[in-house]
């Protein structure tokens, strides 16, 4: 099993011209602004702030590259948020559609929504990007800490209807706060990453 706690960080991408090509498997974190995709890095690597976590949403601004043994970690910028500019949502936009233009090698893609509530439209647009583009990805249920033992098995049963049209798509609820689920998202992701090279 990879040691997640050896984690770099290599390089920031403001502009999708910036992406370097890949040297590693990549696992990308994609999801809606201020989901969780920053805190999940940060919990599955066991740091406290190797990627940037705010309270404000549309703090990762960049495509942040971290290094984790043999393969990298890719967090985007999140997307759905209402209170950017114009210009600059059209600059994530460019920046998230020129990475996955790109004919980079994704092992992974693990999709991050609020496990408190339905997937957004924008949600469903990202997985139904991922289902049709035929990507392997997961999906993380964040914030599961926010949420009772009732709630919690709530949303999961209203989930399966909520994603019913991607049929064997894997559910991992987590929180950033307990690291309730991490364990299980770090064997999937070292799994990931073993198949695809085993692949190549
Ligand atoms: N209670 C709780 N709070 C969380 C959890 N995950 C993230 N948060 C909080 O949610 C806020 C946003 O977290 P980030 O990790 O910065 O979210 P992000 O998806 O990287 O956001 P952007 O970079 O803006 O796209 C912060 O205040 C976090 O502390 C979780 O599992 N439980
Ligand atoms: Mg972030």
């Amino acid at each position: 099993m990879t040691d997640f706690n050896k984690a770099e960080f290599i390089y920031s991408a403001g502009l999708s011209s910036q992406l370097r090509e890949c040297d590693k498997p990549e696992v990308v974190f994609s999801g809606r602004s201020n989901v969780g995709k920053s805190s999940l890095i940060n919990k599955l690597t066991n740091r406290k702030s190797l990627a940037r976590v705010s309270a404000t949403p549309g703090k990762t601004a960049t495509i942040n590259f971290f290094d984790v043994d043999t393969f990298s970690l890719v967090d985007l910028p999140g997307y759905g948020y209402a209170k950017v500019s114009k210009i600059e949502k059209q600059r994530w936009a460019e920046l998230i559609e020129g990475y996955f233009a790109q004919n980079r090698s994704i092992c992974l893609v693990v999709q991050i929504v609020d496990m408190r509530h339905p997937p957004t439209k924008d949600d469903i647009d990202m997985i139904d990007f991922l289902f049709s583009n035929g990507y392997p990805f997961i999906i993380v249920l964040t914030k599961l800490d926010k949420l009772n033992k009732t709630q919690k098995e709530e949303r999961i049963e209203s989930l399966m209807y909520e994603l019913s049209d991607y049929e064997g798509t894997m559910l991992f609820p987590f929180s950033a706060v307990t690291a309730e689920g991490a364990d299980e998202i770090k064997v999937t992701i070292d799994k990931a990453v073993n198949d695809y090279m085993n692949e190549e």
